[in-house]
């Protein structure tokens, strides 16, 4: 029997202890906090674990499995325990629920929605130019792996043109893609609505700046849906003030939760949300976690391992 120990500050325990009993029930689920040994632990299904607790607490562990899909909150600990691979979550539930914020804000800003909005605060009756029809809107994502992928496939089921940008060439039906750091420019320069589903990585840090925006049609639409390390926030407002940029859609921020004075509370043309796009569904996410268990102890390489050196 292996023993799984969870922590996390969001996802509820006994929804996980659930799940993971229906989906493995001969692993023995321990929470965090729960009294026991913790020299018997095989794997630890973690989400911000404290740092350097992972090794000063288990000597035994086979895997560390991420709750979300990214990693940056296992890899930002700089005393993780030698050796021992970190897992990302690849859940259908959670990429569905990105799949949806995704096509809710693109088109929101498509269609002008936040304009709308704030007009009906004022009970303002007024037409707004007609937006141009979803064909000849172009839509550009950043990062095209499981997530980004399956949203750009979405968008362009809408009937968006679609844009993507990775780190390596990918090819994806309906989009045109571009890779690596150089095609950055020609990637963003018709992008009139931008998605950014990145990691966060040391490549990635920063990357929503002024220098990016000034690359995109004035007045460009913003979504973060990635990390919040990604954004430069005073470029953002900067970028917003000056109609370089027209709205932005903020899922994540520099710091969370955004502190109770940031003025992108309040700022007329930010969308604001708590870093909720989407979460790992326990039922279909422990599905996952039981086939990437069964596939270690038989043996086999780990899926959807982390690369330590690319930090995703
Ligand atoms: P994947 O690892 O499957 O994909 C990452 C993508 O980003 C790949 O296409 C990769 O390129 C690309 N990429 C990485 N580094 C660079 C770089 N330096 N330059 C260009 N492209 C780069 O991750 P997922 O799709 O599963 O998840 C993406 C992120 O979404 C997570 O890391 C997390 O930060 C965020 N997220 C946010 C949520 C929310 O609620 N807001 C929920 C879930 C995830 P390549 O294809 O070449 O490898
Ligand atoms: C994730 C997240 O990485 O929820 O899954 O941010």
């Amino acid at each position: 029997m292996s023993v799984l120990v969870f922590h996390s500050g969001i996802d509820r325990g006994e929804h996980w202890r659930a799940a993971l009993g229906e989906a493995m029930p001969d692993l023995a689920f321990r929470d965090w906090d729960e009294p026991g040994t913790d020299a018997d632990v095989d794997y630890a299904l973690v989400w911000k674990p404290p740092p350097g607790a992972l090794k000063a607490r288990f000597s035994t562990l086979k895997a560390i499995l991420s709750l979300g899909a990214g990693v940056d909150h296992i890899l930002a600990d700089p005393d993780l325990p030698d050796g021992v691979p970190v897992i990302r979550m690849v859940d259908p539930g959670l990429c569905q629920g990105m799949v949806e914020y995704a096509l809710l804000h693109a088109l929101a800003l498509h269609r002008d929605q936040p304009a709308y909005a704030a007009q009906q605060r004022s009970r303002l009756w007024h037409e707004r130019a007609a937006p141009p029809p979803a064909q000849e809107r172009i839509v550009g994502v950043m990062g095209l792996g499981r997530l980004g992928g399956a949203i750009a496939q979405a968008l362009a089921g809408v009937g968006f043109k679609l844009r993507g940008w990775s780190r390596s060439p990918r090819d994806i039906p309906g989009v045109t893609c571009f890779a690596g750091r150089a095609s950055l420019p020609e990637f963003l320069a018709p992008c009139e609505i931008l998605i950014d589903v990145l990691p966060a990585t040391p490549e990635t840090v920063g990357i929503l700046n002024a220098d990016l925006f000034a690359r995109l049609p004035a007045g460009a639409g913003l979504i973060n849906m990635g990390r919040g390390a990604h954004q430069v926030e005073a470029d953002i407002l900067a970028a917003l003030d000056a109609g370089r940029l027209g709205h932005a859609v903020l899922d994540v921020f520099e710091t969370e939760p955004l502190p109770a004075d940031h003025p992108f509370w309040s700022h007329p043309k930010v969308t604001v949300t708590p870093h909720v796009a989407a979460i790992t569904q326990p039922a279909s996410g422990a599905r996952y976690i039981a086939e990437v268990i069964a596939r270690i102890e038989a043996g086999e390489p780990p899926p959807n391992a982390v690369d330590p050196a690319a930090g995703y």
